[in-house]
């Protein structure tokens, strides 16, 4: 099914320990102010950027123009924000979409899927269902609509025929609803298919999707982390061996509610934060060790 994909292997500037450290966010929302201030906080000091979506159609080019300043690999992947860009489109040597590909750095592997439910934008699976099924509902049609203009008299065939034009249309409807339930779920298969043939161990793989993936442990057991966005608020849980963080939300306006504010307990002042959110650090070791830290966005001045 997926035959064109790239496995980029990329090495770090980091030549000590087997440990990769990198900074992971999403849901910037067209907040292009969240991302310099993020930029003005952080030093060059990691191996990767990870984004796990909704960058915001708008300011994409900015965005990574911004986010490529940290000198290092930046991963993403698109969410329902970023339905407008193209897949295949390059921002820049340093920035890898994730969608459907395997990018290795020092010895851990990245890789994830493109949309999510609530809009799959140009996401290839979604696009391809699409096509297939409106082009048969059309064929259908075509030859209904021939078969009832060659009628000159409304007759019983003809009442029949309408009544199959109907059904043709409603047949067209479910089948568009059905793919659209099922397209997270082939975009997975088609993933986890690509992992197993290129043979990734599971306990050097992060899996990055706007969305956050469920029951990981039946098709991936031992999947290290699982990187997702989309649902606002930083969220970090352990679920039969693989771990799970939500980055979201480096832009808050309104996007974060009090149960998060809660939840990151002193490390935010809620009054400075109205508008700014937060973003992760995340340090994967050799071992069994995974350090994952949620930090604040501080507004200057
Ligand atoms: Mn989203």
């Amino acid at each position: 099914v997926n035959s064109e994909y790239h496995v980029f292997r990329l090495q770090s500037a980091n030549k000590g320990e087997h440990v990769i450290k990198f900074l992971a966010f999403s849901d910037i929302h067209n907040n292009i102010s969240c991302v310099r201030a993020l930029r003005s906080q952080e030093s060059n000091e990691y191996d990767a950027v990870i984004v796990a979506g909704d960058i915001g159609n708008e300011i994409a080019e900015e965005f990574f123009r911004v986010v490529s300043t940290f000198q290092c690999p930046v991963h993403y992947v698109f969410g329902n924000w970023d339905s407008d860009l193209e897949y295949g489109q390059s921002f820049g040597a340093l920035c890898h979409h994730l969608h459907q590909n395997l990018v290795t750095l020092d010895g851990f592997c990245f890789t994830g899927f493109s949309g999510c439910d609530t809009n799959w934008g140009k996401n290839t699976v979604a696009l391809n269902d699409q096509t297939v099924i409106a082009e048969e509902r059309d064929k259908v049609l075509c030859a209904l609509r021939g078969e009832m203009s060659d009628k000159a008299e409304p007759d019983t065939n003809l009442a029949e025929l309408t009544r199959q034009y109907q059904r043709a249309k409603q047949r067209y409807a479910r089948k568009t609803k059905k793919a659209r339930d099922e397209v997270g779920l082939r975009n997975r298969t088609v993933l986890f298919e690509l992992i197993r043939s290129e043979h990734i161990e599971p306990s050097r793989l992060i899996l990055v999707t706007h969305d956050r993936q469920y029951r990981l442990h039946e098709d991936l057991p031992g999947l290290r982390l699982h990187l997702f966005g989309h649902r606002h608020g930083f969220k970090d849980t352990e679920y039969k061996g693989t771990r799970y963080v939500n980055v979201s939300a480096l832009d808050q306006s309104g996007a974060v509610g009090p149960r998060n504010l809660a939840a990151l307990g002193s490390q935010i002042d809620n009054e400075k934060h109205d508008e700014y959110g937060t973003y992760t650090v995340i340090e994967v070791f050799g071992s069994e060790r995974t350090d994952v830290q949620c930090k604040p966005l501080c507004r200057k001045m």
